[in-house]
């Protein structure tokens, strides 16, 4: 495989691929030369480029994982497509609905695999809450809190979310907004509020959203980084699932807590640290792990991965619902 994008976020990707043993990262990209050349030197890859389109004409890839920021997806998914190289691309997956859309419908008429790297689902304690849903520990779900709320300067990192007009639902409420599709399934109707609370950056930094569910269940998404309080909890998504049978709550610290019939169990569930995972990121590392795996383990069983293209339409369009409902006022009704 290669990887298109050799910057922040990827040293992730790069880690998890390396750990991976049924890949061979054979080449890596970066419009940046010394980004590109640090990578192929710390992961072993047998070529580096500064040029996608040299990449792709030089070399035979089984599918190529795209880590660059979202206004480059569509192009460079256009070129791992023509030449029948399976895609992995970074979420947001596009700056557009329409341009979402284009790169799912170029992948499936080229008749590439497509995942999108949407990992906060995979994330060891989301999972075992998702595993006690699925356990039938509390029965049906009937109303979901999914919230993210942080003051963590995320800007240091990621100095391009300090700029852009659409900040906090395209960037992590997107995430939030995933999860709680995971658990709670399609969306019938949104209503959303956002703030602009942090003067030194151009967009929105908290929104909290209300969903109705197709089958009758409801879902507050809250999201902030704008809340300050210490312990800071980044970047922990706490839940609470409540079930016919019970509840399910993913608390912070790291705690599962499940009542189920009457009975309480809790337990820990934060994610032990790699070799190359930190805290406090290492919830987010080790998830990427995780997605990768599933990536090579639905390859071999043919199946299509969880966060496949058309999926993530679906997280995609509630993203957009949630600013149509902020700058209307209005709930937004989802196309079903
Ligand atoms: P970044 O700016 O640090 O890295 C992007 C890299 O891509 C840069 O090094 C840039 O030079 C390179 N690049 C851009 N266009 C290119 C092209 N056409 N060809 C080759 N290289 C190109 O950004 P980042 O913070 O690493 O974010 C990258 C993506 O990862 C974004 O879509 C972001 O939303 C996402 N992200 C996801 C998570 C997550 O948990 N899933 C976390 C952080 C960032
Ligand atoms: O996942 C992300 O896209 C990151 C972060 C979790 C830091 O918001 O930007």
């Amino acid at each position: 495989m290669a990887l298109i994008g050799c910057g922040f976020f990827a040293q992730n990707h790069l880690h998890s691929w390396a750990s991976i043993p049924e890949v061979e990262i054979v080449a890596v990209c970066d419009r940046d030369a010394a980004k590109a050349e640090a990578a192929q030197k710390n992961f072993g890859a047998a070529r580096a480029y500064t040029d996608a389109a040299e990449m792709f004409a030089a070399e035979k890839l089984d599918f190529v994982d795209i880590a660059t920021t979202m206004q480059t997806h569509l192009a460079l998914v256009e070129m791992a497509a023509a030449q029948g190289v399976h895609v992995i691309v970074q979420k947001p997956l596009a700056p557009s609905f329409e341009d979402c859309q284009k790169i799912v419908d170029t992948c499936a008429q080229a008749g590439v695999r497509l995942m999108v790297h949407e990992n906060f689902r995979f994330q060891s304690p989301i999972l075992a809450a998702r595993r006690a849903l699925a356990d039938g520990r509390i029965g049906k779900p009937h109303y979901c809190q999914a919230s993210f709320r942080s003051g963590y300067d995320v800007f240091s990192g990621q100095p391009y979310l300090a700029t852009e007009k659409r900040f906090i639902l395209i960037d992590l409420g997107i995430h939030i907004l995933d999860v709680c599709r995971a658990i709670m399934g399609e969306a019938e109707t949104l209503y959303c509020l956002t703030q602009h609370i942090n003067p030194k950056i151009a967009g929105e930094d908290v929104a909290t959203t209300m969903i109705r569910h197709r089958d009758g269940g409801v879902s507050v998404v809250d999201c902030s980084y704008a809340s300050r309080r210490l312990p800071e909890p980044f970047p922990q998504t706490v839940l609470r699932i409540e079930g016919e049978h019970g509840t399910i709550e993913l608390l912070e610290g790291y705690r599962l807590r499940v009542t189920s019939h009457g009975q309480v169990t809790e337990e820990g569930v934060e994610p032990e640290t790699l070799s190359w995972t930190q805290k406090p990121w290492h919830v987010l590392q080790e998830s990427v792990l995780n997605l990768q795996r599933h990536w090579v383990d639905t390859w071999r069983k043919e199946e299509m991965p969880e966060t496949s293209g058309t999926d993530n339409l679906q997280t995609y369009a509630l993203v957009m619902a949630a600013y149509r409902s902020a700058e209307s006022g209005s709930v937004v009704t989802l196309a079903a």
